[in-house]
């Protein structure tokens, strides 16, 4: 299997997380690539996006959620994703929050790069709100022991690392305001998986 992802996406790091967390290095070429400018990615993934999964029938999967799920069901003891219904719609919830959070985060830096005159300011406080009423409904969820790496989990550490990874300059000041949630960070960040596949710029 060959994986197309790119260093600061956060879909891309929950695949390369799951990847590591399941052990199936030995079986993915690992392919990082800037999206922009990848001249088949529209080949692979008619909405031109990372990360993509091409399976050695050369069938190409996409979207972060739909990888995972494939990469969790190749062993059947994988519990990534919890085969009750119930628990798996925890997760699945988890994981579309934090991937949701991510189109706020980058309409804020988008807007950001404008000059001021140009800038939505009125699309920069809606974005803000939608990142803290998320952060409140996290602070909620997490604790310290909540520490299994599930695709929930991973979800959430991927997008509150994507925060500070873009938000540097004190913009957003999250592990003060919302203390249950920066205590389960601490820990979850130190997972082997978590630091192979930091952030970083092109
Ligand atoms: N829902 C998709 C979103 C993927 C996505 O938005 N990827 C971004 C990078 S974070 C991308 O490749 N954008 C195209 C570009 O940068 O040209 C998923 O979960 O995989």
């Amino acid at each position: 299997m060959k994986l197309y992802y790119s260093h600061y996406s956060p879909f891309s790091r929950k695949v390369r997380i799951v990847i590591e967390e399941l052990a199936l290095h030995a079986n993915i070429d690992m392919n990082q690539i800037h999206p922009e400018t990848h001249r088949n990615l529209i080949q692979l993934n008619p909405l031109a996006d990372v990360p993509v999964l091409v399976l050695d029938d050369q069938r190409s999967l996409f979207d972060s959620l739909v990888i995972c799920k494939y990469l969790n069901s190749l062993n059947p003891a994988n519990q990534l994703y919890p085969n009750a219904l119930a628990d798996q719609i925890i997760q699945l919830q988890l994981e579309a929050l934090a991937d949701g959070m991510v189109a706020s985060v980058d309409r804020i830096v988008y807007e950001n790069e404008k000059i001021e005159i140009h800038r939505d300011q009125k699309l920069i406080e809606k974005s803000w709100k939608i990142i803290h009423a998320s952060l409140a409904f996290l602070e909620e969820k997490y604790h310290e022991n909540n520490q299994i790496p599930s695709l929930g989990n991973i979800a959430t550490a991927c997008i509150l690392d994507y925060l500070g990874f873009n938000f540097r300059n004190g913009e957003l000041d999250w592990k003060a305001q919302y203390p249950n949630l920066a205590a389960w960070f601490e820990i979850f960040k130190i997972r082997p998986s978590m630091k192979h596949t930091k952030y970083h710029a092109i």
